[in-house]
């Protein structure tokens, strides 16, 4: 049986502010194996297939605009419990309350803008990886 993967994005904020090694060398450090990683400036279409879960709510079109605003460092990751293990070094989604120890926590802050730039994106569920992984790796 072959490990467990994951789609891990470095966010354009994270590409922006310099911090795609300090993501991925917490990837790294954990024991989790990076087998595939590319830098690519995102379509409005990747990204609407991508986040299809939030259309309409109030953020889809701020995250569609961020998401689209720089490049990002798309990375295939695997190891047993991945996705679980990496949405665990993420920490919770909005960054001022991420546990200190989290990427999130340790690396985020709020903006003051209508989406939150968190630095990280983590598949949720084995079916959302599998999907993610299609949709940037295809
Ligand atoms: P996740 O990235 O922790 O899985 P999701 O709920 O899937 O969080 O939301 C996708 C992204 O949309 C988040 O990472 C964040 O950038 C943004 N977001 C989610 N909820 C909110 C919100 O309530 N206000 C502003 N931005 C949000
Ligand atoms: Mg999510």
């Amino acid at each position: 049986m072959s490990a467990e993967e994951t789609l891990i994005l470095v966010k354009p904020d994270g590409v922006a502010r310099g911090l795609s090694g300090e993501i991925l060398r917490r990837v790294e450090a954990k024991g989790y194996r990076i087998t595939d990683l590319r830098m690519v400036t995102a379509s409005r279409e990747l990204l609407a297939e991508h986040y299809a879960e939030h259309e309409g709510k109030p953020f889809f079109e701020p995250l569609l605009e961020f998401m689209s605003s720089g490049p990002i460092v798309a990375v295939r990751a695997e190891g047993d419990r991945v996705i679980e293990g990496f949405r665990s070094l993420a920490g919770a989604t909005d960054p001022t309350t991420a546990a200190p120890g989290t990427i999130r926590g340790d690396l985020g802050r709020d903006w003051g803008v209508a989406v939150q730039q968190n630095l990280v994106h983590g598949s949720d569920s084995t079916l959302s990886a599998e999907r993610e992984l299609a949709l940037w790796f295809a």
